[in-house]
């Protein structure tokens, strides 16, 4: 059972102002199990589909987030989101569909933090997900009414908690959009690409230091740093892509282009340090060997 309590901490003396129990958790036929005869499994693999134990088709990952919408012969359309969530953001943050389509909403929690769940639910649908770390969960339905749907995170799973929702909108069928004209966006210069490349360089340096320190090490022997060098090798594939296409467009001299793809380049290098310093950082708490 919990309780809530409201307290007034403006006096010298706290003063309890409510007092709220809450019917929840109260233990039932339960039954008590040795610990040592338990082995949970610490955390999902990535994209796991909890319910079929196996991977889910839905299963995305940091920047292969997307929306796919197709429809059949007799125009029933079908709606597939295949989003994220990791602290503090759900990607997309905004889902278009068309009345009437069937939606198939499916989040992967990209969190390799154990007990880093997120939730997912959405006004005026009855979607409740539980997203623990490594899973894909997946809700389906039919956005039969036109409007706007806020959804979030029901779990209060760090300080920027509450960043973590979006908006599905749900278009008129045969909404016709009167669209203003598109405004130029920000140009770039040939200076402002190499100055990104130059940042590029030096955020490598420290990748490679921290690769260095951690095969260095017996990191084999610890799961978590496994699973995090795994991730980060990822996303380091994704950082070459980026940057061949950076290169591309900068022989193009087409340096809008080449910045864009520069800074999307330095986005999954950030993305790969941050979870080379977690490891090397577990490494270094838990006792790692240096091997040769
Ligand atoms: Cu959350």
């Amino acid at each position: 059972p919990q309780n809530h309590q409201l307290i007034d901490i403006s006096g010298d003396k706290m003063e309890l102002l409510y007092d709220m129990p809450l019917p929840l958790g109260e233990p039932h036929y339960a039954v008590a199990i040795k610990a040592d005869k338990l082995k949970p499994a610490v955390r999902y693999k990535s994209g796991w589909n909890s319910r079929t134990n196996e991977k889910s088709p839905y299963k995305s990952r940091a920047g292969r987030e997307k929306t796919e919408r197709t429809c059949d012969a007799e125009g029933k359309c079908t709606v597939h989101v295949y989003g994220t969530t990791i602290r503090s953001h759900i990607t997309p943050e905004i889902i278009e569909v068309v009345e009437g389509d069937t939606v198939s909403l499916h989040f992967t929690n990209l969190e390799r933090a154990e007990d880093e769940t997120h939730g997912f639910s959405m006004y005026g649908q009855n979607i409740q997900l539980s997203i623990e770390p490594g899973k894909t969960a997946s809700a389906t339905f039919v956005a039969d009414k036109a409007g706007v749907y806020p959804y979030y995170c029901t779990e209060f799973c760090s300080a920027l908690h509450l960043e973590m929702q979006g908006y599905l909108l749900v278009q008129p069928k045969g909404y016709q959009a009167s669209t203003a004209g598109l405004v130029e966006g920000t140009t770039y210069t040939e200076a402002d690409y190499n100055k990104q490349v130059k940042t590029n360089i030096e955020t490598q340096a420290v990748i490679d230091s921290v690769v260095g320190y951690i095969t260095s090490h017996n990191y084999k022997d610890f799961p978590t740093v496994v699973a995090l060098v795994e991730d980060a090798t990822d996303q380091l594939g994704f950082a070459d892509e980026a940057k061949a296409k950076a290169d591309a467009a900068a022989a193009e001299k087409d340096w809008s282009t080449a910045m864009l793809w520069a800074n999307q380049w330095w986005q999954y290098q950030v993305k790969t340090a941050d979870m080379g310093l977690r490891a090397k950082t577990y490494l270094e708490e838990n006792g790692a060997k240096k091997v040769k």
